[in-house]
């Protein structure tokens, strides 16, 4: 491990001193200082206090921030401002890393599903995760709909009481009223947008990018969009929230073997199953009512007329009278 991520563990036991520091880390009292001087260039303002070093009583949101007290194996990249986190994601993973996060303060070219916009002001958690699951491409979408159920747990701790539109829309608010600015189907807090590259057998990478409007102005953001703080009327701890989402991402899709609990989870936090449902597939619209969602992600719907799996697409859930 390296020194950083050994100091900041060492930082969660309470205050430490450097030489005791230098010894349990087995490095010398210089290579401390510079850790320490590195982790307060980072934004974490590590104090100096009579009985040592100790960690701030309020990290910041940047790397160290979200990694301090972390309950999951991921390290973490911090940027004030990228074009998209999912970008650079992408380019980490091209290069071999695994099991890094990408933050940033603010997105200026974030991206939806089939090269939508994203709007990404300062004051979002925009986060991407890059893992190396060892699982068939095939059961990629998975990782989409856990990403959905880390984001709802989340907003849930952070006292948003949100939920899931399928298959990737973290919604607040009345599922299927015509409530809101301009939304039917509830106000949209959050978006996953998941991309890989795969071999026929075997993913080689998965970048897993939510998009979540915490901090967020709600007028700077398209009609039916909301925010956490919006919701709460108060900002929510970002750092907080983001490791929150990560601790639950790793529990739920850490481990292959564990991916069986993904889909229980998922339905346990969507709206969209019972309701009528219109989806916008490639191949044109289906009507009907949401009945299940079957490995690995696909929406089962009652047409009236047979059952349809649709794998990929846009839903909107309908009042009984629309259809
Ligand atoms: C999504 O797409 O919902 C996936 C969004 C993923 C964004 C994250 S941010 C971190 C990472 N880096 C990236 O570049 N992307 C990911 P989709 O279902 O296609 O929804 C896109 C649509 O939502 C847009 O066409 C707008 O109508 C609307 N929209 C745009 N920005 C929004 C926002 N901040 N909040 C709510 N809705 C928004």
């Amino acid at each position: 491990m390296d020194t950083r991520r050994a100091l900041l563990d060492a930082l969660e036991d309470g205050p430490v001193s450097g030489p005791a520091l230098a010894a349990e880390l087995d490095v010398s009292r210089t290579a401390v200082w510079k850790a320490v001087e590195a982790l307060r260039e980072e934004g974490f303002a590590v104090e100096s206090t009579s009985d040592g070093y100790a960690a701030p009583a309020d990290p910041a949101y940047c790397a160290a921030g979200i990694e301090f007290g972390l309950d999951a194996p991921y390290a973490v990249e911090y940027h004030e401002g990228l074009p998209s986190t999912n970008d650079r994601a992408r380019e980490l993973a091209a290069e071999g890393a695994a099991d890094v996060a990408v933050v940033a303060d603010e997105q200026t070219g974030g991206r939806g599903r089939l090269d939508r916009e994203w709007v990404a002001p300062s004051g979002g958690v925009w986060l991407s995760l890059v893992t190396r699951p060892t699982v068939p491409p095939a059961r990629a979408p998975l990782f989409t709909l856990a990403a959905a159920v880390a984001t709802v747990d989340a907003c849930r701790e952070a006292g948003v009481d949100a939920h899931i539109k399928w298959p990737n829309d973290v919604l607040v608010g009345a599922p299927d009223a015509s409530v809101g600015r301009g939304g039917r189907g509830g106000r949209k807090v959050a978006g996953v947008l998941t991309e890989m590259e795969g071999e026929a057998d075997r993913v080689s990478w998965l970048v897993a990018g939510v998009g979540v409007n915490a901090n967020v102005d709600a007028e700077t953001l398209p009609a039916g969009a909301t925010s956490l703080r919006e919701e709460l009327g108060e900002p929510v701890d970002r750092r907080r929230f983001a490791a929150t989402l990560l601790e639950r991402f790793a529990a739920l899709a850490g481990t292959p073997d564990r991916t069986d609990r993904i889909l229980p989870a998922w339905r346990d936090r969507a709206s969209t199953l019972g309701k009528r449902v219109r989806v916008e597939t490639s191949t044109g619209a289906v009507s009907g009512t949401a009945v299940d969602v079957e490995s690995p992600g696909a929406l089962v719907i009652d047409t009236g007329e047979g059952t349809r799996r649709v794998h990929a697409g846009d839903c909107e859930h309908l009042r009984d009278a629309d259809d």
